[in-house]
């Protein structure tokens, strides 16, 4: 093979990333994820509010769902009508993500539009054989009726999407210190946002040696339901520190982290993180999730940063009391250190921004190790 038919096969072998905005919050997601570049994915906007949808002036295409049934005008919160007016588009929606190897489903919870679509969405998704993510966050909990859509969109949602990456604006809110609502809505959206970002970066520039798809589907296939953490850290051990601070820190209830089944973790750090540091993480994440069965993990250099790291945690195949309906004990809320509940959205910003591209020397010392048990 020449070096040239290498790399055409490289370009053809690609993984083809599609990210779905639907509804109102997934479109401004999708807004904030066009916003920091996304490479290598294509993103569409789908809502049934055409004025809405009319602002989503970043998506490569955009879909205005159920015009016949809606017309234009939004679904007032019920997730049916969301249902049948994706419907009276599935012929587009095919179409649109028949190459996709990889498909982001993201929107917020509770509303009509994107709770309703999601599940057809997902239903093409499963069709195609496409890896099918659904990003989602759940209402908050002054939102009460809304918080039993949510649930119900997720427990559809189990049947069809291979992992379901859950935040719950509540816990978010919590974690962050009690965000006024607005901001923790920015906050949701960047959240998200990262980490659809984070993963197509991750996967899809051939520069970085770094988490490739078939490492993606071996944790996400089937995966469930995923939380998402972030933690942060300095000093000597400071990954340990942000390790365990994402583990311990989920953005969703969960029952047992221990029980995680796959665990994804993608550390962000100066020149001066070592890959003996990101080693050493990679130990302690198997002892304190130990009945994981993957653990992929990538690190990447960001020269902005000087002495800290900024880590997000991926748990897939967990159990939550919200979505199982178990009545939630109230347990005793972390004491988080005073330097982690200040710069969550600094660190969330920092994320976004350490995806922006890299010049190629701090390129070749990002890392990537996968391990599976
Ligand atoms: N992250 C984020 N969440 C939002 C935003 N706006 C609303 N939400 C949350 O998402 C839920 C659903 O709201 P929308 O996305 O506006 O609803 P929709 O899917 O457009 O549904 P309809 O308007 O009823 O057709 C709300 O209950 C909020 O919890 C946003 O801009 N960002
Ligand atoms: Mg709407």
């Amino acid at each position: 093979m020449t070096r040239e038919e290498l790399l055409a096969k490289v370009k053809t072998s690609r993984p083809s990333v599609t990210v779905v905005g639907l509804g109102g919050a997934g479109c401004n997601i999708t807004t904030w994820i066009a916003d920091k570049k996304l490479t290598g994915g294509k993103i569409i906007a789908a809502n049934t509010d055409a004025a809405h949808l009319s602002t989503m002036t970043r998506a490569d295409t955009i879909m205005l769902l159920g015009e016949k049934l809606c017309k234009g005008h939004g679904c007032g919160g019920f997730p049916e009508r969301g249902t049948e007016a994706a419907k009276e588009n599935l012929a587009e929606i095919r179409e649109e993500i028949k190459d996709s190897n990889l498909l982001f489903l993201v929107a917020g919870l509770g509303g009509g539009s994107g709770t309703g679509a999601i599940p057809v969405f997902a239903g093409v998704g499963r069709e195609t054989g496409a890896l099918t993510i659904a990003c989602v966050t759940i209402p908050f909990t002054i939102e009460m009726a809304r918080r039993e859509k949510a649930r119900e969109a997720i427990r559809s949602l189990a049947g069809t999407c291979d992992s379901i990456v859950v935040i719950d604006n509540s816990k978010l809110r919590e974690v962050a210190g009690n965000l006024p609502l607005k901001e923790a809505l920015a906050v949701a959206n960047a959240l998200v946002g990262s980490f659809v970002k984070n993963i197509t970066d991750t996967i899809t520039q051939p520069s970085l040696v770094n988490l490739d798809y078939a490492d993606l589907r071996a944790v996400m296939e089937r995966g469930g339901i995923s939380s998402i953490g972030i933690g942060e850290g300095d000093g000597a051990t400071r990954v340990e520190k942000a390790v365990a601070q994402a583990l311990s820190t989920p953005l969703l209830d969960i029952t047992d982290v221990s029980t995680a089944y796959g665990v994804l973790i993608h550390i962000v750090g100066g020149e001066d993180m070592t890959l003996e540091e990101v080693a050493v993480a990679g130990e302690q994440i198997m002892d304190k999730v130990p009945n994981t069965k993957r653990v992929i993990w990538g690190a990447k250099v960001d020269p902005d940063i000087v002495g800290r790291v900024r880590v997000m945690a991926v748990l897939t195949g967990v159990t939550c009391p919200f979505i199982s309906g178990e009545v939630k004990q109230k347990a005793p809320q972390p004491q988080l250190p005073k330097e982690v509940v200040k710069p969550l959205r600094e660190a969330m910003e920092h994320m976004a921004r350490a995806q922006d591209d890299l010049p190629r020397e701090t390129i070749s010392k990002a890392a990537v190790f996968s391990k599976e048990k």
